[in-house]
Order: C-alpha cells, then structure tokens, then sequence
C-alpha cells in the first residue's frame, strides 16, 4: 500500500513528498461536471456509488498519495434536521439567529442522520483496496456556525460576528452542540474505515486571536480528543489565518493544513517540529504557465527540505476553472523532486 501519506502524518520519513489536492474531487474535472448535469449535489452525496463514484475520478487521472471522501462540511447537519439546498454554495432554509432555535437543536445519532456516508466509506476501502488511503473530513464548529447562522457563504459572515458580540453565550452553546455531533460523525467515518480525518475550519481567519482562542479553538480542541482514541491521524486545516498559526498548531492534531499566505517555512518556524505541515500552494498558481506551476510548487518543497511530515497540497481549494494540465505538471514536480 501506497503509505507515505500516512507516515508524513505521523512525521516518519517517506520516499518522496506525498501529494493530494483539497477539493480534488468536483467541478474542475469534466467528468464531475458530465456526472452533476444528470444528479442533484445532494443526490451524489447521498448515493454511496456515486459520492464514491466522485472520490475515484480524480485518482483515475492523477498518482495522487490520498483520497478524499466526496461529501460536504454542511451535510452532517442532517443529523439536527437542518434543511438546505446547494446553488451552487449552501443555502440554509431556516438561519439559526436566537437562543430558542439553538436551544431547539438536537441531534441524532451520525448513523441515523447520515448512513449513507459510512456506506460510501466502505464501499470506498473496499474499491481502494489498500492502494490508496481515505480521507474522511468535517467541518470545524465555527464555520459550520458561520453558515447556519449567515444562512450562505458570505464574505465576513456578519451574522455569525453579531452573534458573537450580542450574544455570546448563544454562540457557544451552538458550538458545543456542533462540536459533539462532529464527534460522532468523524466516529461514523473512522469506523467505516478512513484512515486520516481533516477539519476544515475556513472560516476562522475572520476572528480575531482572541476571539479565536475562545469561539474556535477549544472546540477544534474537543474534536481532536473525541477521535484520538482512534489513532487516525488528524489534520486541521485553517484558512486566512497568518495570525492565528501558533494557536491552531496547538489544536492538538498531527498535521496543520497552512493556507496560501505565509512562506511555508516561516510557518514550520513559527510552530515547531512537533506537527506536520500540509500546503500551500496558491491555488491561482495553476492558472499560469507550466514553468512558473513548476517553480511555485518546487519553492514550496525547497522551503520544506529536510523537515519530517510535510505533506504537499494547494493552500486552499482548487478553483473550479484550473486546467487539468496544471495539476499534472504540479504532480509531476513533486513525484519527481526526490
Ligand atoms: O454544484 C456543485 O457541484 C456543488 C459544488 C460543491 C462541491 C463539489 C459544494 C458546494 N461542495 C462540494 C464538495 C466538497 N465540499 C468537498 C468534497 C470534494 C473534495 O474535497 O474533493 C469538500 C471537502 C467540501 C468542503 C467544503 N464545503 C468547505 C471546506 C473547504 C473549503 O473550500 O474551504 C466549505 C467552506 C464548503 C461549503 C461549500 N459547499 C459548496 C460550496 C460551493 C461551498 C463554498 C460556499 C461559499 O462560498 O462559502
């Protein structure tokens, strides 16, 4: 088994930097898109043999060291009877604004809510067969709070910042609640049998550090310790978050997903040896020529020479528009590095 992404996790040493792309599985491959013409977003995600389907098309293409579950950060939210739709970004029927709603919210168990999911898990492991390892993911709290209160994707999500301000005692027993079901849920994945967990927190650069230290972390923080127990590695990923690094490295996960802002290596200096670093890659960079793809991926390794646990990926999403041949040139450069 290919397995040197799992030992870049654990910051062992590998052959050569291991590679995977957030977002790889969607709307840049033209296969997604000829797939998604016939199905609903929500259907593909709700079929085991379609979201696995999704999760397999870009590893048909590309060497890549991991696979991602195709899924949504949105679609536990099942599990308290939320409803919404995808236009194409997430659109929450009823935004959650006071404390009667969030006192309202009540979980059900991940494998009532969402069992789908564990299928696709399992039908996945049963397809990768040990040549590539699965990643699962979840939302981190805040941001999943960031949509349900905003009620879409908004850029400053002000809602959820009004909230924090007027009432905050609201907002974190929202958190807590968000915090809890995605327990449950990463537990649902890890039982189905992914072999890494990523949070996805891409909306906590909107916080100040103090207000990250009280609205973000300790519920990060929760996540990690309810699936240690586990042994999967865990990586936090935090977008938009130079200011932010050292508190989110001390989440408790393996691996900190960087964003595309900081040199990489003034990261690593920042956090320390103790956690392995994912990224990052400007994802506008596979907009330009292959020689500038090549000697943008390749500055990135170089910052990372020589450190155990790096991991090689975009610094946030790949953007539905990117050409295919940038991302071939990209893996080729790393396969070939070392
Ligand atoms: O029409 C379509 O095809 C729907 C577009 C789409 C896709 C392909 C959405 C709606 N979600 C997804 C898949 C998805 N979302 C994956 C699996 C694919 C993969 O990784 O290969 C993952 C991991 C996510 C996670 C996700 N959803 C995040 C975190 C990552 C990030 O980019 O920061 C976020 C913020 C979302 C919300 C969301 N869902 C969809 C959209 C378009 C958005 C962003 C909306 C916004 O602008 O706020």
């Amino acid at each position: 088994m290919n397995d040197r992404f799992l030992r870049a996790c654990r910051r062992q040493p590998v052959d050569r930097t291991p590679i995977w792309i957030m977002r790889q599985a969607g709307r840049y491959l033209p296969e997604y898109r000829e797939l998604r013409s016939r199905v609903e977003f929500l259907d593909l995600c709700r079929t085991p043999e379609l979201a696995a389907e999704v999760t397999l098309q870009p590893l048909r293409r590309f060497p890549l060291d991991a696979a991602i579950l195709f899924s949504d950060i949105l679609l536990p939210l099942d599990a308290f009877g939320i409803s919404m739709t995808f236009t194409p970004g997430p659109r929450i029927a009823e935004p959650i604004r006071s404390r009667a709603q969030v006192d309202a919210l009540q979980a059900r168990p991940a494998g009532e809510a969402v069992p789908f999911v564990a299928d696709a898990v399992r039908l996945l492991r049963r397809e990768l067969n040990g040549r590539t390892p699965l990643i699962g993911f979840c939302g981190a709290p805040f941001t999943l709070a960031a949509y349900l209160v905003q009620g879409e994707g908004k850029e400053g999500f002000g809602a959820v910042k009004r909230m924090m301000f007027h009432e905050p005692a609201t907002l974190e027993v929202l958190l807590d609640k968000l915090a809890a079901a995605m327990v449950d849920y990463l537990r649902l994945q890890i039982q189905g049998g992914v072999q890494a967990v990523q949070i996805f927190d891409s909306w906590a650069g909107i916080l100040g550090a103090t207000d990250y230290a009280r609205f973000a972390l300790p519920y990060v923080r929760a996540i990690v310790n309810g699936v240690r127990e586990s042994g999967v590695p865990v990586i936090y990923f935090v977008n938009g978050a130079p200011h932010l690094i050292e508190a989110a490295a001390s989440a408790g996960a393996d691996v900190l997903g960087v964003c595309w802002r900081m040199p990489i290596d003034h990261v690593a200096a920042r956090v320390g040896p103790g956690v392995a670093l994912q990224g990052n890659l400007d994802p506008h960079a596979l907009f330009a020529d292959a020689a500038v793809v090549r000697e943008r991926a390749t500055d990135v390794l170089r910052r990372m020479a020589g450190r155990p646990g790096h991991i090689m990926n975009l610094g946030h999403g790949i953007l539905p528009e990117t050409p295919i041949a940038s991302v071939e040139v990209l893996i080729e450069t790393v396969q070939c590095a070392n």
